[in-house]
């Protein structure tokens, strides 16, 4: 038997594996030697990489093909395909971008084409796609990502900049040494840290959760679901009403006031604008002053708790995590900014293990100490077109275009879309309110998507063209979010008529006579090996080692070596302000923003604010007495690998669990593993009940990613038999401001189901008719 180390690697969001290939197969994923914690998720795609599912030719919808764009749109979904060549597909393809570009312009061609993809940087769908429409003359895209984009928008008018803080959030290390008490909103859910965009050497929340709680740090979790903190750890447990954590905040802040708790001198020499927010929360600015009490009632937890939790973490050295589904709800603008205005009360931003993170164990990389790799991606080109949309809009884009949207302090408009092109994303998981998606989804002309397998989103395509999978194609993971470069080897041949993202644009851009501009006259092997020198040129200005291209790929992997000093976020601004100022009009932390105030929007004013969410357990004549949590599965990435053996041996009699508390479920006469129906007016969806003590009573929690197979796949709101919380939540912008996805904010009902119900088909291929080559 070959030696584990001598085995190929590959790279996926959820680790590094070395692979074990016979018979033209790959038959085991083992861990790779220095990953200290793996996780089990890659299992999912040994036996699916060949099955059923896999799209083996390019696929072309029915109607679409015999009739020409636009042709019964509401087919799709329950067309069947036709397969057809690659050469008839390209021309296909080419001649319908060309029809767009004339009669419209490129900005009736959507590309936002947000999603994971999957690790690997030089064959990265999206990038592929982009570079490609760029050397055509662009395409309308997305701004910002379902993740936070709340906080996109928003932080950067706080600190100047929300990238560059949540790379360097306070290190383990920096914690590990000094940190008292852990203020974990949203927990550190370790279930979370098993991946990160473009891949994961070595997993390290486990770790170091472990070590903290074995010193003397003591851990709050403050979420509705128990297991968003290890039980390992112990620690307290609050469960506020979800998506109150911001009037919870502000209760903090009056009792630090109150106590004489803040820090004035850090206020005064780092902060602008204290003094307007303190107004408010004092109550002068509204009549209504923020005291514990005021946030027990609407919070409902104790008065008396969140004053201790106040004064508590004054006496300690204190971090405070905010998770990032805190971003993901209505108002989702307002927790983080509030944390921070907390954090800065306290005085401790800038100190070793003190202040604010964001989202401890939400991916790997939060909080690791390790050099940020200056890695260089596939240059895209320049897209000449202007228009765009928050990510979150895509149904208001295709349901009203030239119509005005706000955005970050300014007015735009929808352009009308004729063609939306996804590659490497999937919106009929990651959207929220699909049956108004559906209803979006009927007007483009034109919908093409590059897919390796028949998910929700391929089988309601016009054009799918199969693409490879990672385990398929040679390539390189090097993301500035982890430290280690892997090599993928290339480890089987291609499924059917499967091939690279690369290769489909090579094909589609020669027959638009782009062919050169798109490959940059480059071999897929030559561009990894490009992407590897650039950074390693880059690595060398900054005085990091990285061995030549040639004894890497021999390796197979290396790793930067890790800094030694201790990362603390906003060390260097607390050192000196001055000389480090952040990149605010005021040059620091903005408690209160001019700008922000200014854009004149109700819904996120001049300094973090309490605004009661659209739909919450404490909302008047309310009709629906769940508060739905549909946080990130366990088991998979998203939707990625749900048809796989690791995914569906979650499910609880083939259905997606829904897990409530004991006191709701005798509320619904409901037990363990019974069948219900979970609705609201938006859509309704089936679950598995799970009782579970370790959720919040009135909180139903169903995590995401089952694909979407509604029971009549012509209609919008029919229900979705194999369990896709999607369905159900609310499609509104968080503020006018960032226009964020609020997937987390959304009031649902169960009810038993004792008939049977029609059986799951999201894992049965479409129906294929044949194809136009006879
Ligand atoms: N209710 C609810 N909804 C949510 C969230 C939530 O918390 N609650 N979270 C949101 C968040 S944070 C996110 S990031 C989104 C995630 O949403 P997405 O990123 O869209 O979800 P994925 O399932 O990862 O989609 C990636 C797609 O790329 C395909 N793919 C993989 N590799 C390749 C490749 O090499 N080439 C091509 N062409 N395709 C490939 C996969 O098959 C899959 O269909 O979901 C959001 N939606
Ligand atoms: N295994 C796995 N890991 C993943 C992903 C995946 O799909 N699978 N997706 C990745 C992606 S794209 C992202 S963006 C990150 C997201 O990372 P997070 O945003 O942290 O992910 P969630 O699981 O949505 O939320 C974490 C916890 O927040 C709690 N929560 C929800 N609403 C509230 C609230 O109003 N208040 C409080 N205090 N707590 C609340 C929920 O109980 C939930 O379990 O995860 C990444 N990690
Ligand atoms: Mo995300």
């Amino acid at each position: 038997m070959i030696q584990k180390t001598k085995l190929p690697l590959t790279s996926t969001h959820w680790g590094t594996y070395r692979v074990r290939v016979s018979k033209g197969r790959v038959q085991e994923l083992l861990s790779f030697e220095q990953d200290q914690d793996p996780s089990p998720i890659g299992s999912g795609i040994i036996d699916v990489h060949h099955g059923a599912m896999r799209v083996r030719a390019p696929s072309v919808r029915k109607s679409w093909l015999e009739n020409g764009p636009g042709s019964n749109t509401d087919l799709r979904g329950t067309d069947p395909f036709i397969e057809v060549s690659w050469s008839e597909v390209e021309k296909l393809v080419a001649n319908e971008l060309n029809r767009v570009r004339k009669d419209y312009g490129n900005s009736a061609i959507y590309a936002g084409s947000y999603g994971w993809s999957s690790a690997g940087r030089f064959h990265h769908a999206q990038s592929q796609l982009h570079r490609f429409l760029n050397c055509i003359g662009g395409y309308t895209r997305s701004k910002f990502t379902y993740s936070f984009a709340a906080a996109e928008a928003m932080i950067p008018h706080i600190l100047g900049s929300y990238r560059e803080f949540l790379d360097t959030c306070t290190s383990w290390d920096s914690i590990l040494e000094n940190t008292g008490l852990c203020v974990c909103f949203g927990g550190i859910p370790l279930k979370n840290g098993q991946i990160s965009q473009g891949g994961v050497g070595s997993h390290f929340q486990r770790q170091n959760l472990i070590a903290a709680s074995k010193s003397n740090i003591s851990f709050i979790n403050i979420s509705p679901v128990k297991a968003d903190l290890l039980e390992e750890v112990g620690g307290e447990w609050l469960s506020p009403r979800p998506n109150t954590d911001t009037a919870l905040l502000l209760g903090i802040a009056y009792t630090l006031h109150k106590d004489g708790l803040t820090d004035i001198a850090f206020l005064k020499k780092y902060t602008e604008g204290y003094e307007k927010f303190l107004a408010y929360v004092l109550g002068e600015t509204d009549g209504i002053p923020k005291t514990a009490s005021w946030a027990a009632t609407i919070c409902e937890l104790d008065a008396e708790t969140i004053e201790n939790l106040a004064k508590k973490m004054s006496r300690n050295r204190t971090m405070i995590s905010v998770s990032w589904s805190l971003t993901r709800q209505d108002h989702g603008e307002q927790p983080f900014w509030m944390a921070i205005t907390v954090a800065a009360m306290l005085g401790q931003i800038g100190l070793p293990g003190g202040g604010i993170g964001f989202g401890y164990s939400a991916t790997n990389f939060v909080g690791g100490q390790f050099t940020i790799p200056p890695a260089v991606p596939l240059p895209q080109g320049r897209n000449p077109i202007s228009s765009f949309i928050p990510v979150a809009r895509i149904s208001d884009l295709l349901l009203h275009p030239n119509e005005t949207f706000n955005f970050d302090g300014k007015e735009y408009v929808y352009p009308e879309t004729k063609i939306v092109y996804w590659a490497g994303g999937n919106p009929f998981h990651h959207h929220q309110d699909l049956g108004r998606l559906m209803q979006g989804w009927k007007k483009p002309e034109t919908i093409i998507c590059n897919e390796w397998c028949w998910n929700s989103l391929a089988k309601r395509s016009d054009i799918v063209l199969p693409c490879n999978t990672p385990l398929e194609r040679e390539d390189i993971a090097l993301t500035p979010r982890d430290p280690y470069v892997v090599k993928m080897s290339r480890l089987t041949e291609s499924f059917g008529e499967s091939k690279t993202d690369f290769e489909i644009f090579q094909g589609i851009s020669r027959a638009m006579g782009v062919e050169s501009n798109f490959t940059g006259e480059r071999t897929s092997t030559e561009w990894i090996e490009w992407l590897y020198e650039e950074t390693r040129k880059r690595a060398v200005e900054r005085g990091l080692a990285m061995p030549e291209y040639k004894k890497f790929d021999e390796e197979g992997w290396f790793k930067f070596s890790d800094p030694k000093e201790n990362i603390v976020m906003l060390q260097d601004f607390r050192q000196d302000p001055v000389q480090n100022p952040l990149k605010t009009p005021s040059g620091k932390i903005e408690i209160y923003s001019e700008v922000v105030a200014n854009f004149g929007y109700h819904d996120c004013p001049g300094h973090a604010v309490w605004r009661e969410p659209c739909e919450w357990l404490g909302i008047k004549k309310k009709k629906f007495p769940f508060h739905l949590i549909s946080n990130q599965p366990d088991n998979k990435l998203h939707s990625q690998l749900d048809h796989g053996s690791y995914s569906r041996a979650a499910k609880i009699n083939g259905r997606e669990p829904i897990h409530i508390n004991s006191l709701d479920a005798s509320k619904k006469s409901l037990k363990s593993n019974d069948l219900v129906l979970v609705f609201n007016d938006r859509g309704s969806c089936l679950a598995s009940v799970v009782i579970n003590e370790g959720i919040r009573p009135g909180v139903a929690l169903m995590s995401t990613g089952a694909w979407y197979d509604p029971i009549d796949p012509t209609s919008e709101r029919s229900t979705c038999k194999n369990g896709n919380p999607n369905v159900l939540t609310p499609d509104k912008g968080t503020s006018s401001l960032a226009q964020g996805p609020i997937a987390h904010t959304c009031l649902v009902d169960l009810t038993l189901i004792d008939k049977p119900m029609p059986k799951v088909t999201a894992y049965d291929p479409p129906r294929i008719i044949g194809n136009s080559r006879g």
